[in-house]
Order: structure tokens, then sequence, then C-alpha cells
């Protein structure tokens, strides 16, 4: 651990600890100032990669949850309909005999694991080893089920790996950047818009794809407000406009591709005219978008969750990949085809084992020479390592039909963040064993027989995986609350499980040798970083295969990641939704961010400061829609889908399409009017588009804000829940 010390008002010394915010994958670097009674505040660090020390409300106020009352310090049983403390031997039995007790009667696959992408690298290792290992079940899946797999899908076939291909510094050199369906000002608010204004004053030009026009869409920008789900054909369109106009980089689609021939002959069939009509945008700036994009090769495309999210997940990446590599944006300076990562630790959340089809360093679990690997160096036996299982929405389902009957959860809160909560609610409760590791109790812990108190990031070390790929430390600051951290659980329920040999681990550290062991060679190599060389670098971007390797931020110069080392184009059509909008349910209602909140809520609405930004879900509504549905100012709206019906607060927005409602999802409202409709090939929820109808809430209507508040599951202290 470096130290490096401050002076305090009252003098006395303060350590400073380097670290990254544990919320979004900018993972925005800061000091943690800590001194005698523990974390005393925080203070900037100005050299921190790619953020420079800058900090959106949410950095600024996260350390506030580490001594937080809040704070889950003993473990918890349910005893009846209450929980009472105990101690961790005694929870950890229980935790430990519930699952064995299910594996013995019903076989390990009625056990399962959901998890999270807030996790470190280590933590991400060891519960997908504990769920292969200990557990002996196939059903692990994580909360990056609903945020990377359409993104992963797309880009793992199209190029052979998923990573953030070009470093964000590269939008310095960029002419034209397409923004689709991201909301930069709320989801990605540090060093992003920044970047985008130096593009504007060098005089390239912005190009935004989404139904919104979120703060950071400036006037001199093109924005294509198309029709919800509608980015395949919108993309498509530009693909055909480019080939038509001869902007298509013809050598490198000869040298470093495959598959132009098809996607070129099914273009050729494409109207734009039809297209702009059916994307509800002018044909005139589907041209004039086009044109900009196919002119130059700095062109670089960020996609966030707008077109991912959708039934069509995946191949409205792919169809965004294929205009990208017609034109050759990538492998270079000044562009790339960039997801945008979103949790904390999103990147290496999926990259280390914790997804139903995945061994870690990105190795495939169907794949017998990975399975070979991953065998050998875990010192088991191939026939030992389950299969496929299922994915997140697919286990809870699972359970709601009691195929599956004993649940860990750890980092996740699928009582608000999954689709459809009403039936979640019933899934969860089906269950017979239901284990939590959270640091604060959760609206999914309600359903909890065991509860253990999880790990803030202030209490542990080890490396995350930034939005880049970029691999960092993060190092303790105070020891953790509850007396034990993650890794430390996860390791005696190894014990418990009888498997405590693969899980001899003293530190986050040696964590970490065996995962760059592991990893060696695999298509996610970490082999060459070490603690010492993240700390005395910036951190280290994987490819790194060994010491002397200085990291890979710029991928794909010379070679894709596919076996054939060629990029491959997929010709797609757009998929309508299984329930499209309808004279019933006449509105799209989109879902998304709130600039103050982080996902489930669970941590910043704990956080005076966070809530008083945004301390409800409010509906924003196109002002010619809210008149014609006779909305009443300062009065409450209820919204209506096929599966639920919440009422919520409700404000003006006309820089929303008028068929289009955006809520933001951090509340229970939200997810209890998104259906499950997963996209086929990822199994992402459709969490964008659902047909939905508004009507002024009847007077006297409890509204969310005063449900947020009484509601026990949205917020919980020590005391409710004893009580
Ligand atoms: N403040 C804050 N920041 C966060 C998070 C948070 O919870 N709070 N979460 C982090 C995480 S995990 C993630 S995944 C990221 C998400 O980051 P983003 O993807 O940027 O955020 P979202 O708000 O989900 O929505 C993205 C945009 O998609 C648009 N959209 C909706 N439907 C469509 C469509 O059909 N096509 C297109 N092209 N666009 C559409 C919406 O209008 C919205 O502007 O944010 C990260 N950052
Ligand atoms: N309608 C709608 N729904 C959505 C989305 C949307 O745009 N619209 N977005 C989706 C996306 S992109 C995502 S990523 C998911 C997120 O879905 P969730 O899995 O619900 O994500 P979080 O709210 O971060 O839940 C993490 C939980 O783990 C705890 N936690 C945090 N760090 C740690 C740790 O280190 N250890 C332990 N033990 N616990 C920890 C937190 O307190 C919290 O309770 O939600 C999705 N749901
Ligand atoms: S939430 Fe994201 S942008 Fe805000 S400080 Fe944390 S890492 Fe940076
Ligand atoms: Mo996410």
């Amino acid at each position: 651990m470096e130290h490096t010390q401050s002076v305090s008002e009252n003098a006395a010394p303060l350590e400073l600890i380097k670290t990254h915010c544990p919320y979004c994958a900018l993972n925005c670097g800061l000091h943690l100032e800590v001194g005698a009674d523990g974390i005393e505040g925080r203070s900037k660090w100005k050299e921190s990669p790619l953020t420079e020390g800058a900090l959106c409300s949410k950095g600024m106020t996260a350390h506030e949850q580490v001594h937080h009352e809040d704070r889950l310090l003993r473990p918890l049983v349910r005893e009846g309909s209450d929980f009472t403390e105990t101690t961790w031997d005694e929870a950890l039995d229980r935790a430990a005999d519930g699952f064995l007790r299910i594996a013995r009667t019903n076989g390990a696959a009625a056990n399962a694991v959901l998890s999270g992408g807030s996790l470190t690298n280590e933590k991400v290792y060891l519960v997908g080893k504990l769920a292969r290992l200990g557990l002996r079940t196939p059903n692990v899946d994580y909360n990056g089920r609903f945020c990377m797999t359409a993104a992963g899908a797309a880009h793992s076939a199209a190029f052979g790996v998923d990573r953030m291909m070009t470093p964000l510094a590269e939008l310095e050199n960029a002419e034209v950047v397409v923004v689709i369906g991201a909301n930069l000002s709320a989801a990605f608010p540090v060093a992003l818009p920044k970047l985008l204004d130096g593009v504007r004053k060098r005089g390239g030009r912005v190009i935004v794809v989404d139904p919104r026009r979120s703060r950071f869409v400036k006037p001199d920008d093109l924005h294509l407000q198309l029709r919800p789900g509608s980015d395949t054909t919108l993309f498509n369109a530009l693909l055909a406009d480019v080939i038509h106009n001869g902007l298509i980089a013809g050598e490198f689609i000869r040298d470093r591709t495959n598959g132009f021939d098809l996607i070129s002959r099914a273009m050729r069939m494409f109207d734009l005219e039809a297209a702009a009509l059916d994307c509800d945008v002018p044909a005139d700036d589907l041209r004039e978008a086009a044109r900009l994009i196919g002119s130059t090769r700095q062109t670089m495309y960020l996609h966030g969750r707008g077109p991912e999210q959708q039934v069509g997940g995946v191949d409205n990446v792919r169809a965004i990949i294929n205009l990208g590599l017609a034109c050759g944006h990538v492998g270079g300076p000044g562009r790339g085809i960039n997801m945008l990562t979103g949790q904390r630790n999103g990147q290496g959340g999926r990259e280390w084992g914790q997804r139903c089809n995945q061994l870690p360093a990105g190795r495939s679990i169907e794949n017998d020479e990975h399975r070979a690997v991953v065998a050998e160096r875990w010192g088991v036996t191939a026939a030992d390592l389950p299969r496929t299982g299922l994915t997140y929405v697919e286990i809870l389902e699972a359970a709601g039909r009691r195929e599956i009957n004993g649940l860990l959860a750890i980092c996740t809160n699928m009582s608000v963040s999954a689709p459809d909560l009403n039936q979640v609610d019933a899934q969860m409760r089906a269950l017979d064993h239901v284990v939590v590791i959270d640091p604060f109790f959760s609206r999914s812990a309600r359903h909890a027989d065991v509860i253990l108190p999880g790990t803030t990031f202030a209490e542990e070390s080890g490396t995350i995986t930034t939005i880049e790929g970029r691999v960092v430390r993060i190092d303790q600051a105070v020891p953790p609350a509850p007396g034990r951290d993650d890794i430390e659980i996860l390791r005696n329920l190894a014990e418990r499980f009888g498997v405590a040999q693969h899980f001899e681990f003293e530190t986050p550290e040696q964590v970490f040798t065996e995962m760059r062991a592991v990893s060696a060679g695999g298509p996610v190599d970490y082999a060459g970083m070490t603690y010492s060389r993240l700390r005395q670098s910036d951190g280290l971007f994987w490819p790194c295969p060994t010491i002397g390797h200085a990291g890979t931020p710029q991928l794909f110069t010379k070679r894709f990641a596919t076996e054939d080392g060629r990029a491959h184009f997929a010709p797609v059509l757009e998929t309508p939704p299984p329930e499209p909008i309808s004279d019933h349910r006449p509105l799209v209602l989109t879902t998304g961010r709130e600039l103050a909140q982080y996902l489930s809520g669970n941590q910043t609405m704990r956080i005076p400061a966070q809530n008083r930004i945004a301390s409800r879900p409010v509906l924003e509504v196109h002002p010619d829609t809210a008149t014609a549905a006779r909305l009443v100012e300062d009065e409450l709206v209820r919204i209506t889908s096929s599966v639920g019906t919440s009422t919520v607060a409700w404000r003006a927005n006309p820089d929303l399409r008028p068929d289009t409602l955006f809520l933001p999802y951090h509340w229970p409202e939200c997810n209890r009017l998104v259906a499950a409709h997963l996209d086929p090939i990822c199994k992402i929820p459709a969490f964008k588009y659902t047909a939905v109808a508004i009507q002024p809430a009847p007077a006297g209507t409890l509204g969310a804000n005063e449900l947020a508040g009484q509601d026990p599951a949205s917020v919980h202290t020590n005391e409710t829940i004893r009580t």
C-alpha cells in the first residue's frame, strides 16, 4: 500500500489512500483522507488517469457510505418474519447448510448464484470459482446480463473480444463522434462531455442517435431523434448510403474483414427514404450523417444502453459495427467503435468467470481446450466443471417454477433492477433458501434467510478494469466494519462446502497472482500485470502477457482477435418489439439514469446530498403529450403497461419525442412496468421499450414521493429491519 500524508484542519496528519470511485465505469480517481477515526474526507488525485481528479456529485460523496449508520455490521438470520443478529459462525453455517441440503435433495443445479459488476476482479473470480467448485452448479450469472451482454455478444462475434477498442483520450483526434443511446450528461458526466467539447472546438461534428435530447447535446450537433427500437434500420440506412456514395474503405475491407459481399448485396435493396420514414428521422439528416461519417477515417462511435437493452440489442450493435467496419473506423488514432461499459467493474465483471457461459479470463465454458486449461490450473479435472447454466432472468424464472430453490446473491439487487418486479417478488418468495451479501439492507434482502454484511470500496484492496480496459488498483483505507470482508466470506463458505483447498488466499494480491496464471495465453491476458506494476503506472491495458509488456491501450492495430484475424460483418434486420405500441397503450416508455443516483439506489439513496438532488422517480413527458393526456401540473400520473401500474410525479420535457416517455429506473416504480422480454441471443432485458398508457392519477393516490419514505422496501436502516 502506498501512503502519502496531508494535514487536516486541526493539524493531525491524515493518510491519503489512492482509490477509484465505486460507482460508474469511468472509475474517477480520488484520495481518501484517513485519520484516527476512519475516513474523514476525500481530496483530489489530480494525476489520476483520464479523469484527472474531477468527480461528479456521486463521487464527491461516495466515501459517506463507508461509516454510514445504515451499514450492516453483524450477520442477520431470519426468525419468522423478522431478522435477528447472530455470530458469523452461526450465520455462515446456516447459509452453507441450506445450500448443501438443497443440493442433496434436488441436485446441485437447484442452487444458483447471482452476482455483480461492481465487485473487484478478485471477487468476481472467486464467485465463479465458488459456484463451479463449491456449489458445483452451472447456474451462476451476474447483473451485467442487464447491461453489457448485447454489446459483448456483438463485439465478440465481430472482433473476437469485447473491450473498448480505442482509449477515450483518442477523442482528441476524432473528427466525427457518433453517440448512440448514451446519456453522457447523466451517466458519464466526467471527461466525456469535455472531450466532446474539444471535438466541436476543433470544428469536428457530434452526431447523436437518441429519442431524447440530453444536456450534453449542443445546438450544432446533428441529432437523429429516432423512434425507439429502430437503430438497426437507421444504421442499415446509413450503411446503404455510404456504399451508394462510394465512401467505403475498400482496401481495409479487402485486407482485414470478411462477409462484406453479403452485406453489400443486402444493402442494395435498402431504401433510405423508406428507412427515414420508418425511423421517423428526416431523410436529409440521414444523408448528412452518412456523408459526415463516411468522409473521414477519424470517426469514433460511443454506444450506450439505448440500442442495447432491446429485444434486438445484439443486432443493433452489429448494425453499428457494420457501418464502422465498412468505413474502416477501427484500429488507429481518432477512430474506434467503442462500447461504454457501465458499472464500476463492468469490464472486469464480464471477464473473470461469473457469467453462466464463461470460465475465467474470457474463456468459454463450452470450449474443451478452455475447460482443460482452467481445470488444470485449478487442479481439478475438466469433467468436474459444469457446463453452461441459466442467465439472470432465467434463474429467477426457474425459481418461480421451483426448479431452483437456493440463491446466493452478492452485489446485486434484483428486487429493483430486474424486469417485471411483481413477478420477481413472487419468484424470490418461491425460493427455499436465500443468502444475501451486501453492505446495506437491500430491497432484495427482504427475501433473505441469511444476510451477511458485505464490504464497501474503502475496506478492501483489489483491482478494477475501467471502461477503457485499463486495470487499476484500489487500496484498503480502513478495515472492514463488519469484521470480515467479502473475500473472507467467500472463503468461509468454500470451507463449509468442503473445498477449502481451492481458496487458500490470505490477501487479494494472492488471488490476483492465481488469476494472472489462469489467464496466461487466454483471450483476456493479465499475466504480465502485478500489483506493484499497476501502482507504478497509470494502470495497464490487457492484453499484457509478460512482465516486460507495456499493455495494449489500442486494440486491433494489425489483427482482430477472431480465429482468422479478420473482423466479421453480419447482415441484420430490425427485431420488432413483442408488445408494440397500440391504441390501447400508445406511448413508448424508455428508462435510464439520473445523475445523482446509482443503479438500484441501495448506496446513493442513503446519502443526503444525492437525495436532495433526486429523491423520487419523475416521469418525463413531452408537453404536447401531457396536454393530450390531461396531466395536471404538480399532480401525479398513473402509468400502465401489460405487467404493472405505477404512480409517480411527472414533468414536461420538450426534448423528448412526443411518443416517448422517460422514467429513471433507480426506484421500484420503474421495473414494475417493464416486462421480461429478452434478446434471444444474449438474454438482455428490453429495458428501453415498454408500451404504456398514461392518465392523471385519481385524486388521493399515494404518490411515489410518499412511497419512498414509507415503503419499507425502499430504504432501510438497521433500526427498521429489526422491528
Ligand atoms: N448517474 C449514473 N450514472 C451511471 C449509472 C447510474 O445508475 N447513475 N449507471 C452506470 C451503468 S451500470 C450504465 S450501464 C451506464 C448507462 O449509461 P447510458 O446508456 O448512457 O444511460 P441510460 O440512461 O440507460 O440511457 C441511454 C440513452 O438511451 C436512450 N434510448 C432509449 N431508447 C433508445 C433507442 O431505441 N435507441 C437509441 N439509440 N437510444 C435510446 C435514452 O434516451 C438515453 O439517453 O451508466 C453508468 N453511469
Ligand atoms: N428499467 C431499467 N432497469 C435496469 C436498467 C435500466 O436502464 N432500466 N439498467 C440495468 C443495468 S445497466 C444494470 S448494470 C443493472 C444493475 O442492477 P443491480 O444488480 O441491482 O445493481 P446495484 O444496484 O449496483 O446492486 C448492487 C448491490 O450490491 C451492493 N454492493 C455494491 N458493491 C458491493 C460489494 O463490493 N460487495 C457486496 N457484497 N455488495 C456490494 C449494493 O449495496 C447493492 O445493493 O440494472 C439494470 N436495470
Ligand atoms: S459516478 Fe462515475 S463520473 Fe461520477 S465520480 Fe464516480 S466514477 Fe466519476
Ligand atoms: Mo449497467
